[in-house]
């Protein structure tokens, strides 16, 4: 339970995966999404989401919120089959083989109660021990071996430090290239420098679509600074959405609040400094800020590479 005394639900795949079914695979798209079990089609270009107390707490504040503008559109609980679902605009409505980027944000992608001390620490996970080896094999302990399980706090940490998160405050979870295939190998992207390529080749070298992101990143950044909601809200596992199209249309958007909690009354949120236990603080503004000079150094190297960087899609 949260402060407000809401269940916190896990966070579920991203919206990215969703996006990208509604639009590469449109006859199969109820079946897919039907095995996914999140995410149903709707009428209207909009999409139904898998009912979350914790989200649909965040998405109908931020319809009140100056964030309004960067957040899919709420238009409240459905009903379908006996479950639960929230409404929300379909963010590719509209778009020609759209390319897009699921980046995660904050320096911390897990809750503070989900490292509990004592008795209730949580359960090693053979899981995550599977998926940690798989990546390094020497990253476990030589207890964690021994017991061929990891704690999910640890293999957070874990992910965090392999990745950008740690020290940039975001990380590419996903891309897809004009319609492309689903790339999801970027856990040990970690330097600017290997995410500028990432940038270049997702925006196949395109200076306009560059410059556009970034204003809209200094937009967004001034309606944090001016937000309610951002000052009353550690944002855990949210992302930033990055999409373009062929005809032009630029966005990012932020999506998934599913680990997004009120804080508790006393405290004051910064976003732009480290973590301590306690303290509720996500880095999320050290993300943005990280995000914002990794495109304007995409830019520099664009603007001195005349040809299209060749993608993978
Ligand atoms: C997963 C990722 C998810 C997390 C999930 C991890 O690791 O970090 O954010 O879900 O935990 O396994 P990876 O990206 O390496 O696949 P939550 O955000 O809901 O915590 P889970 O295994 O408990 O679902």
């Amino acid at each position: 339970m949260n402060h407000e005394g809401l269940p916190v639900t896990k966070s579920w795949k991203t919206f990215f995966t969703m996006v990208h079914w509604s639009l590469r695979r449109r006859s199969s798209w109820v079946q897919l999404a039907g095995h996914e079990g999140n995410f149903k089609p709707s009428e209207g270009g909009q999409i139904l989401k898998k009912f979350s107390a914790v989200e649909e707490a965040c998405l109908a504040k931020l319809m009140t919120d100056v964030l309004r503008p960067f957040v899919p559109a709420y238009h409240g609980v459905v009903e379908l089959g006996g479950e639960r679902y929230i409404q929300m605009d379909d963010l590719l409505r509209g778009l020609q083989n759209p390319s897009i980027m699921d980046c995660k944000m904050g320096t911390r992608t897990y809750l503070e109660d989900e490292v509990c001390k004592g008795p209730q620490r949580p359960a090693p996970r053979r899981d995550l021990y599977q998926k940690m080896v798989k990546v390094d094999p020497w990253a476990p302990t030589a207890e964690e071996h021994g017991q061929g399980a990891v704690t999910k706090p640890r293999y957070m940490q874990w992910r965090e430090n392999i990745s950008s998160s740690a020290s940039l405050g975001f990380r590419i979870e996903g891309v897809t290239i004009e319609g492309g295939a689903v790339q999801r190998e970027f856990k040990q992207t970690r330097s600017q420098d290997q995410i500028v390529e990432v940038f270049l080749q997702f925006v196949k070298n395109r200076v306009d679509v560059l410059k556009t992101y970034l204003t809209r990143l200094e937009n967004l950044r001034q309606a944090l600074a001016e937000s309610i909601f951002f000052k009353r809200h550690e944002v855990i596992g949210s992302s930033l959405l990055f999409l373009h199209d062929q005809k032009g249309h630029t966005s990012i958007w932020m999506i998934d609040f599913g680990k997004t909690l009120p804080a508790p009354a006393n405290s004051h949120l910064r976003h732009n400094v480290a973590w301590t236990p306690g303290s509720h603080e996500d880095g999320f503004l050290i993300g943005l800020q990280h995000l914002a000079s990794t495109i304007r150094a995409s830019l520099d190297r664009a603007e001195q590479r005349p040809e299209p960087v060749p993608g993978p899609s």
